[in-house]
């Protein structure tokens, strides 16, 4: 019976060691991951892009996706040799933001050689080439230029101006957003006899350039400026010091409206010094990875994902818009 009690009492020790060191096993071992997914972002160049990439990187981990992430700091060869590398280390899923539209062919055929299935995140590419991408995840840029315009308009007609020049600050020559901003605000006003447009000039969407590009137009049109129509906040945060060292006050005597909504110019449009922000979301990743997990599982995916924005302006009361984290 003593023999029966010791073995009993040497097996119970001994199942609660097992189990004491198979739960820290288990809590020492990270889950596999689910997927690993590469992906190339365009740069650092505003407070849109570094609050897409901090929600792509939450949104991994969110997500279990292990995630190799590539900062091209606005070189298109720097994202063609990320995408490159992806393909060598035999990722699942690619996705990238274009910094701009076309050179994308060579690198996206050998992704799909390689069975790769490539997402689009934020911006777009020009191919006339079938089946090189699988789904685009990113804003409606058309829309904001024609709500941006809209805006223009409404502001035009409360203020009864009979004639408005216009000049724009564009974000990086031949990127979709500013194809297609540009394309939705000039459409919108064409009609309009009152609308002149003085001059459209490159900023790159980078904050010293916007203010460059302002500088150069003040000099050249001065006080016949009634409207800055920035591409996105950076460059329009980059021209308001410009134009108030020229000593005209922003949001009064120029008219001033700008796209993406960070919290940033959300903060002078509360002051006045800007008068609309489109908002063009930064917060992708949750699409984003839901997106590759159905491709990984070879799932169907939606070829167009739009993320729902709005427009805050001096039209609304502006100390109601929550922060934006961004
Ligand atoms: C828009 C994005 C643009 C932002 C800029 O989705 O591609 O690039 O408007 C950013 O701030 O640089």
């Amino acid at each position: 019976m003593k023999n029966m009690k010791k073995i009993v009492c040497i097996l119970s020790t001994l199942m609660l060691v097992l189990c004491t060191v198979g739960c820290s096993v288990n809590e020492e071992q990270p889950a596999e991951p689910r997927l690993l997914l590469g992906f190339s972002q365009v740069g650092s160049e505003s407070a849109w892009r570094i609050g897409n990439t901090k929600d792509i990187e939450q949104a991994a981990e969110d997500y279990g996706v292990s995630l190799m992430f590539e900062n091209a700091n606005q070189k298109q060869e720097n994202q063609i040799d990320a995408i490159r590398r992806f393909i060598a280390y035999k990722v699942d899923v690619i996705a990238f933001s274009p910094i701009v539209e076309e050179g994308w062919d060579n690198v996206l055929n050998e992704a799909k050689e390689a069975g790769i299935p490539v997402i689009l995140v934020d911006r777009d590419v020009s191919t006339d080439a079938e089946g090189l991408t699988r789904c685009l995840i990113g804003a409606d840029f058309y829309k904001e230029g024609v709500m941006a315009a809209e805006y223009l308009i409404r502001k035009a007609d409360s203020l009864g101006l009979d004639k408005v020049n216009i000049v724009e600050i564009t974000g990086t020559e031949n990127s979709t957003p500013m194809r297609q901003r540009q394309a939705g605000f000039f459409d919108t006003i064409k009609g309009d006899d009152r609308m002149v447009l003085l001059e459209s000039i490159d900023g790159d969407f980078l904050k010293s350039r916007g203010a460059e590009c302002m500088r150069s137009l003040l000099g050249k049109y001065g006080d016949g400026i009634d409207v800055v129509f920035s591409h996105n906040d950076e460059m329009t945060l980059g021209a308001l010091p410009e134009i108030e060292k020229a000593g005209y006050v922003p949001g009064t005597d120029m008219i001033i409206i700008s796209i993406d909504g960070g919290q940033e110019a959300i903060d002078v449009l509360k002051e006045g010094r800007i008068n609309c922000v489109v908002e063009c979301t930064p917060k992708l990743g949750k699409e984003l990875m839901e997106t590759a997990l159905k491709l990984k599982a070879g799932e169907e995916v939606e070829p167009l994902i739009h993320p729902v924005e709005e427009v805050f302006s001096d039209e609304q009361d502006t100390s109601l818009i929550a922060p934006r984290g961004y």
